[in-house]
């Protein structure tokens, strides 16, 4: 056999990649450094425990990494940047998955989720990065429109390097292990905090009181990291001990409540912090200002939801927010946990009634039982109710609006409430990303089909039971 130069796989460069950015923001954020350590004890604690909790994950993860980043969010400019973005994420196998609105909720961008895409792939390392495209359209003030769009043009938020290496990915369909961990490092720096900004203070401010997300994507060289987020076994009890470790947890945890069956996602933040920045002074030299936009957040996912399920989360979680809205300064989370917990009760909370009444997804697969066969293959209901087939929840990979515009506002300010007029344009975004999203739901529905599927096929084989 000829040696090729070998490739390294998609995956081993997310996962080189993630593990770089997680070392490069615990050294940018220490307070995020705190809140690894934080999860890392509370989920040691968590498995200590439950013994068939780790038993389930030892089997079914990776036991070892089970504290790192799920994921990190960026905030980009312009077309072309989110265009050579998704070009970039493609080389690390990571894909645009689900259309986020998120104008309803305040918040002048719409956003992908770019994520590996199936079972073995999100094994072999999860991070997926939740990227917004600014709406300057959103914004009233024309002549501010303008100026900002200005400014964006004239920024290159990728190393040349960056650049190079990922048209070389394409044309090769691979990199080398020595361009790969170039690859790495050059990418990184798209996401490095610049303490320098690219205007000057009166820009920012103007830039700012128009939104703070404006000034947050105008004002830098870069579309710096603003948060990275581990997963953790219990949510609810980070968030309680966060000031004890010294750091202020947003209000309220988003997404459904605490239940015995886990349902989408839950997650929440550190208050993003204040930081030093120095801004143009027009006169070639610079002025002191500060920004806050960076913070860290933890998550907890339990089963996809079906179309139906989804509806259902919507409209009471609708209908809790009617009752109490969650107050920035938590002054009302006892009420709001209250409303949730009372609300929810209506959305089952057993796998079998959640499964029965098509409200999750599910992957099946055959149990002991079905070793030597069925005596004949009927309705797929039945094989389970006999015990043949055995049903697993698809965990949940994707994104929650509502949540995220929560996480968006509590660290853009608290003061940040703005009204927009909901215009979703999946369409002219997936014009500027340069490709189609995939849709979370049709994709959550194959998995769920193709493993009922094999289950019959598997058993369609055997011998026929006596
Ligand atoms: C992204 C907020 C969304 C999440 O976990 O829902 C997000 C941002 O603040 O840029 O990361
Ligand atoms: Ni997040």
């Amino acid at each position: 056999m000829t040696i090729m130069a070998a490739k390294v796989s998609p995956d081993d460069i997310r996962a080189r990649f993630s593990s770089a950015m997680s070392a490069m923001y615990r050294d940018e954020v220490p307070a995020y450094g705190t809140l690894m350590d934080l999860v890392a004890r509370v989920n040691d604690e968590t498995l200590a425990a439950q013994p068939e909790l780790k038993a389930r994950l030892d089997a079914t993860d990776t036991l070892e990494r089970i504290s790192e980043e799920r994921h990190g969010a960026i905030r980009l400019g312009t077309a072309e940047e989110l265009a050579t973005m998704r070009r970039i994420f493609a080389v690390m196998g990571m894909w645009p998955v689900g259309y986020y609105d998120l104008s309803t909720a305040g918040v002048p961008v719409h956003s992908t989720a770019f994520r590996p895409v199936g079972e073995g792939a999100l094994k072999r390392n999860p991070f997926r990065v939740f990227t917004s495209l600014l709406r300057l359209d959103l914004i009233g003030d024309e002549g501010l429109r303008a100026e900002a769009s200005a400014i964006l043009a004239r920024r290159q938020i990728f190393t040349p390097g960056a650049v190079a290496l990922t048209e070389k990915a394409e044309r090769d369909g691979g990199l080398s292990h020595e361009d790969a961990a170039r690859f790495v490092s050059e990418v990184l720096e798209t996401f490095r905090w610049h303490d320098k900004a690219n205007v000057e203070l009166s820009m920012y401010r103007r830039l700012h009181d128009a939104h703070r997300l404006i000034a947050d994507v105008v004002s830098f060289k870069g579309p710096h990291i603003n948060h990275l987020t581990p997963r953790t076994l219990d949510i609810d009890k980070v968030q309680s001990r966060m000031p004890a470790f010294g750091i202020a947890p947003k209000a309220v945890v988003e997404g459904p409540p605490t239940r015995k069956c886990p349902i989408l996602l839950r997650q929440t933040s550190f208050k993003a912090l204040e930081e030093p920045v120095a801004f143009r002074d027009g006169d070639g030299g610079w002025q002191a200002g500060t920004h806050t936009a960076r913070f860290g957040e933890i998550e907890q996912r339990g089963v996809a939801l079906t179309p139906k399920g989804r509806a259902l989360y919507d409209k009471l979680l609708d209908d809790t927010r009617r009752l109490v809205r969650p107050a920035a300064d938590g002054s009302n989370v006892d009420a709001y946990k209250a409303a949730l917990a009372g609300v929810f009760k209506s959305f089952p909370d057993d796998w079998a009634t959640i499964r029965s009444r098509r409200l999750g997804y599910f992957s099946y697969s055959l149990t002991e039982k079905s070793v030597n066969g069925v005596s004949s293959i009927s309705d797929p209901e039945v094989l389970i109710a006999e015990g043949y087939i055995c049903f697993d929840p698809i965990v949940y990979e994707d994104f929650l609006p509502v949540s995220a515009a929560g996480i968006f506002q509590s660290n853009l300010g608290d003061g940040a409430q703005q009204e927009f007029t909901a215009s979703p344009n999946q369409k002219r975004f997936e014009v500027e990303l340069g490709a189609e999203v995939l849709n979370e739901f049709d994709h959550y529905a194959g998995i769920e089909k193709a493993s009922l599927e094999a289950c019959l096929a598997a058993l369609a084989r055997q011998p026929a039971a006596e």
